[in-house]
């Protein structure tokens, strides 16, 4: 993944993001350790439909250079992941979540969408203390030692939250939370039942938004009240990423606690040799709008809150989007491909592009930060010993919220939740 790495902060650099070249040219990015998957969504799955969490506590940490405490729910066996593990089951199939809990309180898991859920056995129900006040959404296991287990038939195909049901205010916004992926029987590369949801195998992308005020988690730390008229989120993450540590392959290894990368990687739409598009799950586990959007092209929605967008009689309701709101609580399932290919054709577009002067490159080392094309075209020839940003013709457009507070870290711009979408050539890439 080195050269991905390297790459993409190329781009971004182009863009002005001077603390990511300061990053990127300091350090020798070490390959991803031992990563099933190193790109798109990283499911944790087994036949039994089975899994095993444990609610506890960890840090993680922001492009900035701070530490963050938090709360999650690890994988009972791995320990301590922001966020969740996401959890990949079949439609119509039963599921079964164990959780445990190490927290200093009470917590539980709460499914939303899902139908008949059960809490050791029993329907999953608010709880209420000896004094009629809601104590959770859901039956929760006791602090320290506690343990509940959760069990439901997974409902329609499409993306769900889960989330914690105790606390809901403190214990999300400390990190409690992850995806569930609904796979519809018999399709495991359709988005839902409709044949027209179909993606590429593998060009699947899950992006988990989520922000933080640090100084919730500082007073939790500290064993302090927790100040809400105060509230203000700092940090803004995709999968437990703020950029450009969004970029970072899975299971990099400097971001132990955070596994899962958020770069989506595509090749344009060819009816031959790429005719599926790819699919990218948006799940909002904050609480405002998040309004993202890739720059470059439209994704079509095609499912909100696990449910196609379809008529009484199967018609097609899914739209076109620029710019995705993402409420909070919302799941938003989108398709994007890529339909310009025409541009990447130099006989039907031949439009020449020239490398600048040496002395108009920035250069650092050996590399130039100058992508040598304006377009989806043929790579130009380099100087020597020059390592471009596209050594394939690759192209990289950003993709961001667009309440740009939101692309910060800490009020420095730009950061946050933020990413960026990589279109290959036709061919592919064989550097890369
Ligand atoms: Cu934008």
């Amino acid at each position: 993944m080195t050269n991905l790495w390297r790459k993409s902060r190329s781009r971004i650099a182009v863009l002005g993001v001077a603390t990511l070249v300061a990053v990127g040219t300091a350090v020798m990015w070490p390959h991803a350790a031992s990563a099933a998957v190193a790109e798109g969504l990283d499911c944790e799955t087994n036949a039994q439909q089975t899994f095993s969490l444990t609610a506890g506590d960890g840090y993680v940490s922001t492009p900035d250079g701070n530490s963050i405490y938090m709360w999650s729910y690890g994988d009972s066996k791995t320990g301590f992941q922001l966020p969740g593990p996401t959890l990949c089951v079949t439609s119509g199939q039963p599921v079964t979540v164990i959780l445990h809990n190490t927290l200093p309180e009470a917590t539980s898991i709460v499914f939303p969408g899902q139908k008949g859920v059960k809490a050791n056995g029993n329907p999953a129900q608010p709880q209420f203390d000896g004094g009629g006040s809601l104590s959770s959404l859901v039956q929760s296991a006791v602090a320290g030692t506690g343990s509940v287990t959760y069990t439901f038939t997974a409902g329609s195909p499409g993306t769900y939250l889960y989330e914690s049901g105790t606390d809901v205010n403190k214990q999300v916004q400390m990190g409690m939370y992850g995806a569930l992926v609904v796979r519809p029987a018999g399709h495991p590369n359709q988005v839902n039942d409709r044949a027209d949801s179909a993606f590429t195998a593998g060009k699947e992308y899950v992006f988990l938004l989520s922000e933080v005020d640090p100084a919730v988690h500082l007073a939790v730390e500290r064993n302090q009240p927790i100040d809400w008229t105060t509230y203000t989120a700092r940090y803004f993450m995709i999968n437990g990423r703020s950029m450009p540590d969004t970029l970072a392959p899975n299971h990099a290894s400097w971001l132990p606690t955070q596994p899962y990368g958020a770069l989506v990687h595509i090749k344009p739409y060819d009816a031959n040799t790429n005719p599926l598009p790819a699919t990218i799950r948006y799940l909002n586990a904050g609480s405002v709008n998040y309004p993202f959007h890739p720059h470059g092209s439209d994704e079509r929605v095609i499912n909100r809150d696990g449910h196609a967008l379809a008529g009484p009689t199967g018609q097609d309701l899914s739209y076109q989007k620029y710019d995705l709101d993402v409420g909070p609580g919302q799941t938003v399932d989108t398709l994007m491909d890529w339909r310009d290919a025409e541009a990447w054709n130099p006989t039907t577009n031949p439009i020449p592009t020239q490398i600048p002067a040496i002395t108009d490159q920035l250069l650092v080392g050996t590399d130039t930060w100058f992508s040598e094309s304006g377009y989806l075209g043929t790579k130009n020839a380099l100087p020597a010993n020059i390592t471009s940003n596209n050594e394939c013709g690759e192209y990289y457009h950003i993709a961001h919220s667009h309440a740009l507070e939101q692309s910060t870290n800490f009020g420095a711009t730009f950061g946050g939740m933020m990413t960026v979408f990589r279109i290959d050539p036709p061919a592919g890439c064989t550097t890369q």
